[in-house]
């Protein structure tokens, strides 16, 4: 169910898009939320979403904030940066400049590296023929700053839009349990690693299968 910053629930993740204008942001946002692709969408002002999805057999509560036309600038990012707990790049292969926005992005994003997730998305991958940035060059990008890199079509499909944002929320996820262990004193942390590898070690027992791959 979709509903635009109503009804407020425990949010398990908060997911914001960056990136330059018509690259299409809204695009991935409403594809994402809603399976459907909206040629124009009203990008007038930021709207957020909060949204029930399943993720890996999980039922998350996510809010997505896709942004207004004025959000490249250095406090909008900071404070988009400082909200978010995992932040979707997103340039058009189709335009060069917006893979340079989010270059140049970045260095607003880095005082929230510790905090923040972040991912890059080359958009619009059924123009082919109007092709800019090479998807090695998004991949590139993508190692160097050692996160994960996805082309997709907001027009063409949900199924690679989907799973940038299910990516995404792993990475969260796990960034959020490194920070609560490296946030807890050293006698708890101990103990948590303990029993953490006491589980996975029975998990290998019981299931061997886990082994074979
Ligand atoms: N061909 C194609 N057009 C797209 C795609 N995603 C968005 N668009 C179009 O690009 C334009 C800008 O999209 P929009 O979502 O408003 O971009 P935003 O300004 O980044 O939010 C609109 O005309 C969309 O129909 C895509 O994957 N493929
Ligand atoms: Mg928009």
């Amino acid at each position: 169910m979709l509903t635009r910053r109503d009804s407020y629930k425990q949010t398990d993740a908060k997911f914001a898009l960056l990136g330059a204008r018509n690259v299409g942001k809204s695009a991935i946002a409403v594809r994402f939320l809603t399976k459907r692709f909206i040629g124009e969408y009203d990008s007038t002002q930021d709207s957020t979403y909060q949204f029930n999805s399943t993720i890996d057999d999980d039922q998350v509560n996510l809010e997505v904030l896709d942004p207004g036309p004025e959000s490249v600038s250095e406090p909008s990012i900071g404070s988009r940066a400082l909200w978010a707990d995992g932040l979707l790049l997103v340039y058009s292969i189709t335009d060069r400049k917006s893979f340079k926005v989010v270059q140049d992005l970045l260095q607003f994003i880095d005082p929230f590296k510790q905090k923040t997730v972040i991912i890059v998305i080359g958009n619009k991958s059924d123009l082919e023929h109007e092709r800019q940035v090479s998807e090695g060059e998004g991949a590139s990008l993508a190692e160097k700053l050692k996160c994960s890199f996805f082309e997709c079509s907001a027009s063409e499909g949900y199924q690679k839009v989907a799973e940038a944002f299910h990516e995404l929320y792993r990475e969260v996820i796990k960034r959020k349990k490194e920070r609560r262990i490296s946030l807890s004193p050293r006698p708890l942390r101990n103990a948590i690693g303990k029993i953490l590898r006491r589980n996975s070690s029975k998990n290998l027992l019981l299931n061997p299968g886990t082994l074979s791959t």
